[in-house]
């Protein structure tokens, strides 16, 4: 028997609804952490990077693919992860649009159990208008936000730490209360940061010794030094 460390929790998530509106949501109780950031902004990659499963949210060539709010327990039912539909999809009808941005409103301000927003956005391509109508909605409740800048492997260090930083100093003038951080789904930079902040949001940092396992069954994290910066 040996002992399993915590952030091997996530890998245990398995999904459990889809909803096409807020009011099919699963019941509002425990935590959740949503997933959040424009069409193809890596969502999908990124729950399956953080959660060791290839399949388990659908990511996709294809633009606007999840269209549904996809709920995934963690241990149990009281604490999930929700992939949220990307917005900003040039594609799709001015109503259909309208109602992806009322239904992402209402969930955002109204879900009591959301513990926290992640919010994703191409390192390429960040805070476009839609990004900061969500950062608003989440300020005005005073929800806990963090951002993963997504596709980190597609620029060097240099230019992705400076892209880093200048979204850092914009955030702070623009007075967004937001930790930030570099991620790659297909390098699995800044994976163990953002398992670690996605545990304390769902609550269940549990004592390392309560956990254990059969040997063979731990992924080792190939980034154990990247850093969540304010
Ligand atoms: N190079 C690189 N490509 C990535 C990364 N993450 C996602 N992608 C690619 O970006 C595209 C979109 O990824 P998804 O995870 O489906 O994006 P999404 O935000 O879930 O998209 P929607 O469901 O349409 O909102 C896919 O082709 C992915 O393979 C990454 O870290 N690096
Ligand atoms: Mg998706």
């Amino acid at each position: 028997m040996i002992v399993r460390p915590m952030t091997r929790l996530l890998h245990t998530t398995t999904f459990m609804t889809s909803a096409a509106k807020t009011s099919q949501c699963p019941p509002d109780q425990g935590h959740e952490v949503a997933f959040a950031g424009r069409s193809n902004a890596g969502k999908s990659s990124a729950l399956n990077a953080l959660t060791q499963q290839r399949q388990l949210a659908r990511s996709s060539k294809t633009p606007g693919r999840t269209q549904l709010i996809n709920f995934f327990t963690v241990s149990t039912e009281e604490t999930r992860l929700v992939d949220l539909p990307g917005y900003g999809y040039a594609a799709v009808s001015a109503s259909l649009k309208a109602n992806w941005q009322r239904e992402l409103q209402d969930y955002l301000m109204q879900r009591r159990s959301l513990a926290g927003l992640i919010l994703l956005m191409d390192i390429r391509h960040p805070c476009r208008d839609s990004d900061i109508m969500l950062l608003d909605w989440a300020r005005t409740r005073a929800l806990p936000m963090h951002i993963l800048l997504t596709k980190a492997d597609k620029l060097n260090r240099g230019p992705a730490i400076s892209a880093l930083n200048q979204v850092q100093r914009q955030l702070k003038t623009e007075n967004y209360e937001a930790s930030i951080q570099l991620f790659s789904a297909t390098q699995g930079t800044g994976l163990e940061a953002c398992e670690n902040l996605l545990q304390t949001w769902l609550g269940i940092s549990f004592p390392i010794s309560t956990v254990t396992d059969t040997p063979g069954s731990i992924p080792q994290d190939s980034n154990s030094n990247e850093q969540i910066t304010r």
